[in-house]
């Protein structure tokens, strides 16, 4: 048995499924996960020595790699003087100008511990702000474990959504509407039939939780527009997409303004942090200064923000980093296209700035319904042929592949080579 084998069956006696978080556990792919001991730029290394070339990178946060020295050393430093104090830090206000000064329309942001919680608090807020209950969300589209976010399409598409998980109370998830992303009219409709009710609409401005779906020209600006008609909030969730599309995030990169805007992943420089933001208007009506509640023991913990101040910092200062990850991403999808074309795969890819997903389907994914036409088994032969061949992608389907800035020219040659003979494999 190889000790990553050893280590699941112990894992498995003692974590559910092994994991402490479901994806990790492989079973969209078979096989046993591996166990990953060291992280260096763009490379992972497992308890056995094996080395792979990292696509997944902790889900987003390591942008720039692994084990960033400059990273390493802001943590450190902070951390050789207390870890957390339930108390205000400094750190905690230069995040948040640091944060303002990156992000556009944002004037105050509040620190939580998670995405999941930056989501939860932000529809919290949004519902206390207008005094509203429902929430539009789109099928597909994966916003953290919120009870009001584990919503699936009710058989009243117009009326309450239905729980996607054991545990979610019909009561929770009422309130969620459920939409079609990259269809305007879907949400017009909810809109107009539940009038005067939507307190906001929350959407991944890049669907990165169904593979990878960017949004069809004028979607995005097409929500502002409808929620500006009816009086509703719009929620860019930018967990993934913030910092990592462009310095400004989705925002920036499409030139749509949102209400409210929730992060993670990359502002915490791969420690647990979370985040929340909008105008003050908005903001100071969260406690103590406003009526919606909302608190965290570790919320702003001063170790975390130094990682993602660090990282955010390196971003400011290498706004190059964007461009070669872009171009990294498209050398990664052009090759997979012509390895598919070469050996008639069924194949689409979808690439965005450094993000890119390879699905097994002959219809192009611009929607939830196209991609779940993906041959999924296909893909998780794929994924153990790559495996085999020292790259590590998503173990799932419907997740994206991410680039960072530490991608070499190098590791991108293995990993289209790779990738061609994994293809011929299928
Ligand atoms: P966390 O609670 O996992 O920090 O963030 C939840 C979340 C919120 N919004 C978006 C757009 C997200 O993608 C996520 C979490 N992303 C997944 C990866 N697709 C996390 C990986 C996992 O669940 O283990």
């Amino acid at each position: 048995m190889t000790k990553s084998e050893q280590l699941f069956e112990r894992a498995v006696k003692v974590l559910p499924g092994g994991v402490n978080s479901p994806v990790r556990a492989f079973r969209a792919v078979g096989g046993n996960p591996r166990f990953v001991v060291k992280g260096k730029g763009s490379h992972i290394w497992d308890e056995d020595g094996v080395e792979y070339i990292d696509y997944v990178g902790s889900w987003g946060p390591m942008v720039l790699g692994h084990s960033h020295p400059d990273i390493l050393k802001a943590v450190y430093d902070r951390m050789v003087n207390g870890l957390s104090f339930g108390a205000p830090t400094a750190l905690e206000v230069k995040m948040a100008e640091k944060m303002v000064e990156m992000v556009p329309n944002i004037e105050m942001v509040r620190m939580v511990n998670s995405g999941t919680e930056a989501v939860m608090s932000a529809v919290r807020l949004a519902r206390g702000a207008t005094g509203r209950d429902k929430i539009i969300k789109f099928e597909g589209c994966y916003h953290g474990h919120s009870d009001a976010m584990l919503v699936g399409a009710g058989s009243g598409a117009l009326t309450q959504g239905e729980p996607d998980s054991k545990g979610v109370t019909k009561g929770a998830a009422q309130d969620t509407l459920m939409a079609q992303y990259n269809d305007l009219a879907s949400v017009e409709r909810l809109l107009d039939a539940n009038p005067g009710q939507v307190a906001a609409v929350i959407v991944e401005p890049v669907a990165a939780n169904m593979g990878v779906v960017p949004p069809k020209d004028g979607f995005l600006q097409g929500l502002r527009e409808l929620c500006d008609k009816h009086g509703s909030l719009l929620i860019f969730d930018e967990v993934i997409t913030g910092f990592r599309l462009a310095a400004g995030g989705a925002q920036e990169y499409f030139g749509v303004r949102a209400d409210l805007v929730t992060f993670g992943k990359i502002i915490g420089g791969g420690m647990p942090v979370g985040a929340y933001a909008g105008t003050r208007a908005l903001m100071e009506q969260v406690a103590p200064c406003g009526p919606v509640y909302q608190a965290g023991t570790l919320s702003g913990n001063p170790v975390a923000m130094a990682a993602g101040l660090a990282q955010l910092e390196i971003l400011t200062a290498h706004p190059e980093v964007y461009h070669k990850m872009e171009t990294s991403a498209q050398y990664i999808a052009d090759h997979l296209r012509e390895s598919a074309k070469k050996h008639s795969a069924k194949m689409q890819v979808n690439q965005i700035g450094s993000l890119l997903c390879p699905y097994f389907t002959e219809t192009p994914v611009d929607c939830f319904a196209a991609a779940k036409t993906s041959d999924t088994k296909k893909y998780a032969k794929y994924f153990n042929e790559m495996l085999l061949r020292g790259v590590y992608l998503a173990p799932s389907q419907f997740e994206a592949m991410f680039v960072s800035s530490a991608h070499t020219q190098d590791d991108l040659a293995a990993t289209v080579k790779a990738a061609e003979e994994s293809i011929a494999a299928l």
